[in-house]
């Protein structure tokens, strides 16, 4: 990596990369495997939305004031030495706003092309932030729109980036359907494993369409009493999200550039692993499961190829497979969908 950040031109560059190490190991590491030419652009990308993300999850901060901020969130990334410091203490991320004019100025010197796109999003998924604001998840339609504006519009944004390098095809810049579920399947994923951080923020991100079938209140799925009930509950939500499995592989299929494809495909077969892991997993309700530091390392050294991928896939499947229980409702989706995946391979 260290070769890999050694054409950095300007301190205020330099310090862009820092400030992505801070706030992400893991998606440092699948930047850096990005081509020169879309390095900075994406690490730039993610840095402006975690920016954003820190402010919207920031519950410290007053609804009018934070509604204000993200509507005007678009204009504050061009705004030459803007900074933000009313994050609570606790924000994990906070250091990151409080240098925000370091992202600014290199975001400023970026390709008008690659501006165009990353003020696009940010301005959709802002919008969509305070839609959500005003109400909860409630419905699985409801569950879908947020994960797109926290996850899609990231999956469009980067896919116009890949085709504006010219790195793909420009014809990938119209797969947006299968760029949403690209997305839609990472954010379910940390949603369904981050249940209980979250519950314990006072934050739910389940769909209460569906959780509402198995307790009145959700503090109950953290109680051993309500296990099953837990448990059939977290099936259900792991079965949703498998159901974008077929749109990811079909979407990295596409992928011809070796450098985007790894990038693509780290944080995919980490997903399918992370739900292998969580499901029927009565963890997921006490702790924060994580996968093992061999089994990460292993993945990633096998998602360099479709035919990886694929194997990953096929494995992971397999394994989900066999840890349905024949009473849950989702013994038969998860059947079909396993054969489904088999096939399409
Ligand atoms: C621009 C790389 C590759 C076509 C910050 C990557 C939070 C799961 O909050 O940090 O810690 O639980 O673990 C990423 C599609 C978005 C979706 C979204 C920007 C893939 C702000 C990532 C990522 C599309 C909203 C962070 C969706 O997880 O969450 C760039 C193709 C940011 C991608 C959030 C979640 C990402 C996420 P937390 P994490
Ligand atoms: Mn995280
Ligand atoms: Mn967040
Ligand atoms: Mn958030
Ligand atoms: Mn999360
Ligand atoms: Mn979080």
């Amino acid at each position: 990596s260290a070769q890999k950040l050694q054409h950095i031109s300007s301190p205020t560059e330099k310090r862009c990369f820092e400030l992505l190490f801070l706030t992400s190991r893991s998606f440092a590491a699948v930047i850096l495997e990005l081509e020169e030419e879309l390095r900075l652009p994406i690490c730039l990308f993610y840095l402006i939305l975690r920016g954003l993300d820190t402010i919207e999850d920031d519950m410290t901060i007053p609804t009018e004031r934070k509604i204000k901020l993200m509507e005007d969130f678009h204009n504050s990334i061009v705004t030459k030495g803007w900074t933000f410091h009313e994050n609570g203490p606790n924000e994990k991320d906070r250091i990151l706003l409080e240098e925000f004019d370091v992202v600014v100025d290199e975001f400023l010197k970026l390709k008008p092309e690659y501006r165009v796109i990353i003020s696009d999003i940010t301005q959709k998924m802002a919008a969509g932030f305070i839609e959500f604001i005003h109400r909860k998840v409630e419905t699985l339609e409801d569950w879908d729109l947020y994960c797109h504006y926290a996850a899609g519009l990231v999956g469009h944004g980067l896919t116009r980036l890949f085709a504006a390098s010219g790195l793909e095809d420009s014809s990938l810049a119209s797969e947006t359907e299968l760029a949403n579920s690209m997305g839609l399947f990472l954010q379910k994923v940390n949603i369904i494993r981050d249940f209980l951080e979250d519950y314990e923020d006072g934050r739910c991100f389940w769909p209460k369409q569906v959780w509402s079938k198995y307790t009145h209140d959700l503090g109950d799925f953290t109680k051993d009493e309500y296990k099953e009930k837990a448990l059939e509950c977290l099936s259900e939500l792991c079965t949703n999200a498998l159901g974008h499995a077929q749109d990811c592989l079909k979407y990295m299929s596409l992928i011809k550039n070796p450098s985007c494809f790894k990038f693509c495909a780290i944080p995919q077969v980490m997903a399918v692993s992370t739900i292998a892991q969580v499901f029927n997993n009565p963890e997921v309700f006490k702790t924060n499961v994580k996968i093992r530091k061999g089994l990460a390392v292993k993945l990633i050294m096998e998602a360099t190829t479709m035919e990886g991928i694929q194997e990953i896939f096929i494995n992971f499947s397999n394994e989900i497979l066999h840890k349905t229980i024949p009473t849950h409702s989702t013994f038969l989706p998860v059947s079909i969908w396993y054969g489904q995946i088999k096939s399409s391979i």
